[in-house]
């Protein structure tokens, strides 16, 4: 179990490591340059490099600012953990499974890792020992719909499909209703994420929203947006997106593991305030990790 846990959290840090050596870099820093001004500004330039938004940095820094007394590299480092843990602690909330069958919409746009997330998402519910339905949703591109039956395979779980081209509301509508047939505990629903064509796309996610709801009153319980860690600031104008259309309920955060931009978790903590369920550190299924604020923060400092 301990061994379980522990290489997990190496996973983790590893995952991290490009953004921890970008932050990072800067802190060793500040004990070695020029004045303590220089020092703190530098840690702020860091900061704001790794997509942590302007706000959250300065924040941080005038933090630091105020408490840092004498010239203790340890202390630093702790006063940074703390400031970036409490700012984290506040979207630390995992998803709970209150309903059953408990409707999962998983919503994003092209590339973040919708498809995958689900995949990984099912073979954790179903070794866990719940019955999980997947729903193809994303009937706009005609590789989503074979890609989602690949994980479903792997995660030896019934796929719920049409055609390319289907409606993605008549999806849903079978996927609730084979969900009641088979006493299903979970449904995940892919969707589409062409951004392109931005209203349409809103329209039809709140058409099939109204679909699940009309055949089981309060699905689909949790609205699942996936964003792009790499991505940076755009994540958060995203999350602004789809939460004015759906009202986002928790959110996955993918790509830890490529990209030096991951301090935007803090940007999106702060500025959202949507409870972050999983993250993505990898693109294998043991890569997704229920979001867990302690152990970021000791991963990332
Ligand atoms: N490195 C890395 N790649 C990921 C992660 N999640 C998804 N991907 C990759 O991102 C690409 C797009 O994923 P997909 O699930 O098809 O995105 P969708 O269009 O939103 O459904 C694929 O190549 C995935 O393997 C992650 O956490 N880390
Ligand atoms: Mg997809």
């Amino acid at each position: 179990m301990f061994k379980k846990l522990k290489a997990g959290f190496e996973s983790l840090k590893a995952g991290l490591a490009r953004t921890h050596n970008a932050i990072m870099g800067n802190v060793e820093a500040v004990f070695t340059g020029e004045s303590r001004e220089d020092q703190l500004e530098r840690l702020e330039e860091a900061l704001i490099l790794s997509d942590v938004g302007v706000a959250a940095a300065t924040d941080i820094v005038d933090g630091l600012r105020a408490r840092l007394i004498g010239n203790d590299p340890e202390k630093l480092k702790n006063y940074l953990k703390d400031s970036i843990y409490s700012i984290l602690r506040e979207v630390e909330r995992p998803l709970e499974i209150t309903n059953t069958p408990f409707v999962i919409m998983v919503l994003g746009v092209n590339g973040v890792g919708k498809t995958t997330t689900i995949g990984k998402l099912a073979s954790k519910f179903s070794s866990e020992g719940k019955s999980v339905l997947l729903a193809a949703g994303d009937t706009f591109r005609a590789a989503a719909i074979e890609q989602l039956e690949g994980w479903g395979q792997r995660a030896n779980c019934p796929v719920i499909r049409q055609a390319h081209g289907g409606d993605p509301g008549a999806v849903i509508f079978d996927a609730m209703r084979a969900a009641e047939a088979r006493r299903s505990d979970i449904v995940i629903l892919d969707t589409a994420g062409r951004l392109h064509t931005k209203v349409n796309l809103m329209e039809e996610l709140k058409k099939v929203q109204r679909v699940a709801a009309r055949e089981l009153p309060g699905a689909p319980h949790e609205r699942l947006l996936v964003l792009d860690a790499s991505t940076g600031q755009n994540a958060v104008n995203q999350a602004r997106l789809f939460n004015e259309a759906v009202g986002v309920t928790g959110i996955v955060l993918t790509k830890l593991d490529g990209t030096a931009k991951g301090g935007i978790i803090i940007a999106i903590a702060r500025e959202l305030k949507i409870p972050i369920r999983f993250i993505g550190v990898g693109e294998t299924i043991d890569d997704l990790k229920v979001f867990d604020a302690k152990d970021f923060v000791d991963a990332l400092i």
